[in-house]
């Protein structure tokens, strides 16, 4: 595996301030890479970018991002633009965009389902990919071997009761890869998805509003996935040879045969 392909390159990674965006830092930390790190808590933020100068990174910086507004979108590739500039030739050149800002809001019936929880889903897996995307392609495009890594779900292949927007909105970041590469055809960047089944990180927590109680309970009895199984995945699909395209990954616990197949022990 040829890892140093990531040294001093630039990665750009949304949602970085918990999971697997978080975890991503770290890794590409390890790599040696230049990271671009965005969310909305900035706190938090700060500490992963302090967190990946001491595993490694070339340079982490963090700005303020939310993928739900154009404007903060725009405002952020600005940023970064100028943060990556070499001053000597002006390039600005971004090597791997990691769209994994994103998340579910509330498990209700269509029957049940209120307008801000769709509305919120929408807005940030599947317009704040299409917004990231567009204001970083520029970029991006005289960059053979560059890395689009969109997360998706394994809730974009399978449906499950109180998901039908988020299942919807995860099955939507699959058609945007796939429209995504044929579009860049012949440009010499990649474009991956890569979609995780039930893994331990805020996604719960955020998904109960704060229901901690509520929120452990997918976890309960069973091994999930962690942030760093699929930080290590994203390195990976990132450091293939320049003409190896990853297209999809679809990664489960082994604890989760099937959507409605889960294992867990019992409990003693
Ligand atoms: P976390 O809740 O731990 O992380 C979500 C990240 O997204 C946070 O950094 C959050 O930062 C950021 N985020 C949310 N909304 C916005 C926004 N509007 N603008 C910018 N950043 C935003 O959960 P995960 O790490 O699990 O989630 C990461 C991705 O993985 C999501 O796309 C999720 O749907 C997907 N996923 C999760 C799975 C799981 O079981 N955990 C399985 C499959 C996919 P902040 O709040 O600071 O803005
Ligand atoms: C989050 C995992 O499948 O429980 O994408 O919705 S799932």
């Amino acid at each position: 595996m040829n890892r140093t392909r990531l040294k001093n390159k630039w990665v750009l990674i949304t949602g970085a301030s918990s999971g697997f965006g978080a975890a991503a830092a770290r890794a590409f930390a390890a790599e040696g890479s230049k990271l671009l790190l965005g969310a909305r808590r900035v706190d938090k933020l700060e500490q992963v970018a302090a967190a990946a100068r001491r595993a490694g990174a070339a340079e982490a910086h963090c700005h303020p991002l939310d993928v739900s507004q154009t404007s903060s979108v725009e405002a952020f590739v600005a940023w970064a633009s100028q943060t990556i500039r070499d001053p000597q030739s002006d390039a600005r050149i971004l090597d791997v965009l990691v769209n994994n800002a994103g998340g579910a809001h509330g498990l209700d019936s269509v029957a049940e389902g209120k307008d801000e929880d769709w509305e919120n889903m929408l807005q940030t897996n599947v317009l704040g990919i299409l917004r990231m995307t567009r204001a970083a392609l520029p970029l991006m495009v005289r960059q053979p071997g560059g890395t689009i890594i969109n997360v998706g779900s394994y809730a974009g292949h399978s449906a499950y009761e109180g998901g039908a927007a988020y299942c919807a909105a995860k099955a939507g970041e699959r058609q945007i890869t796939r429209s995504l590469r044929l579009e860049l055809s012949g440009t010499g960047l990649r474009v991956s998805s890569i979609d995780p089944g039930l893994a331990e990180t805020e996604f719960s927590l955020v998904r109960f509003k704060g229901d901690t109680a509520r929120a452990s309970k997918p976890y309960e009895g069973t091994h999930p996935l962690q942030a760093e199984d699929i930080a290590e995945i994203m390195v990976w699909v990132a450091s293939r040879p320049p003409h190896v395209n990853i297209d999809e990954m679809l990664i489960k616990p082994v604890d989760q045969a099937a959507m409605h197949k889960v294992y867990r022990r019992p409990r003693g």
